[in-house]
């Protein structure tokens, strides 16, 4: 059994029964109603179908114009759109940093382009290395200033009360990661082109860039818009839906 220490625990309440009832701890989440719900009813016409086909032209973009700048309303409706993931006890454990000011790009891109130096010369196998040579990446980053924005997501690792105390965030990395596979659907819905990264050993110094509080772990970093005239991603295939779907 998994136990953790709560901060919400009725001081006053006295459990003598088996240490395994809940009943002296309160619920972070303050709701006492249930509401009736009538299933999905906002539906994309033409259904799953047209929904895959956005997806299917989505791919990871190196290279980004920096103008037409997109509305920020755009990247508003897509960070709206992520918030909706479903997160552990609903806990919503997520922030989203955007970032369009040039003198903040260009330090995240130093700071990145001087770690990512590194893992490439030093702290990734070389097998790593060479599983990237097809993707033609390398520690240069030109679309960290390039892109109109960049979007960095953190993981709430915990979170706090109303008093203080701390507030437990379960499977915050997996609720984190839902919310970044919708926001990807949305900025395609868009128009727009995306890139996650995951900046190896950056954060900690991302986080204090952005003065983000110490719960707030850096996850991915997008670069957001809209994808050079000139353009090249490579010619990958995707797995058939016989080799990813087993039916029993
Ligand atoms: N973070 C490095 C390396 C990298 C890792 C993976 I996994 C990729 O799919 C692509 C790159 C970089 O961004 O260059």
């Amino acid at each position: 059994m998994l136990v953790f220490a709560s901060p919400i625990q009725d001081k006053n309440c006295n459990d003598r029964r088996d240490g395994e009832s809940n009943e002296c701890y309160m619920p972070a989440l303050k709701i006492d109603n249930h509401i009736p719900f009538h299933g999905a009813t906002e539906t994309l016409p033409g259904g799953a179908k047209e929904f895959y086909k956005i997806t299917n032209n989505r791919r990871s973009v190196r290279s980004y114009r920096s103008e037409p700048i997109p509305p920020l309303e755009v990247i508003s409706n897509c960070i709206l759109a992520a918030g909706t993931a479903p997160s552990g006890a609903h806990t919503e454990p997520w922030t989203f940093c955007v970032v369009s000011d040039i003198a903040i790009k260009k330090r995240i891109r130093e700071i990145i382009e001087t770690e990512e130096e590194l893992n490439y010369a030093q702290r990734m196998h070389r097998q790593w290395t060479a599983d990237l040579r097809p993707l033609r990446t390398n520690h240069i980053k030109p679309y960290l200033t390039d892109a109109p924005y960049l979007i960095l997501v953190f993981k709430q690792v915990y979170g706090s009360l109303a008093d203080g105390s701390r507030k437990q965030h379960y499977y915050n990395e997996i609720s984190v990661s839902i919310a970044i596979g919708i926001l990807l659907c949305a900025l395609q819905a868009a128009g727009l082109s995306s890139l996650v990264t995951t900046p190896l050993n950056c954060g900690h110094t991302i986080r204090l860039l952005l003065h983000r509080p110490e719960n707030e772990k850096l996850l991915v970093l997008l670069p957001v818009g809209y994808a050079a005239e000139d353009c090249e991603v490579p010619n990958l295939q995707r797995k058939k839906l016989e080799d990813i779907m087993h039916l029993y």
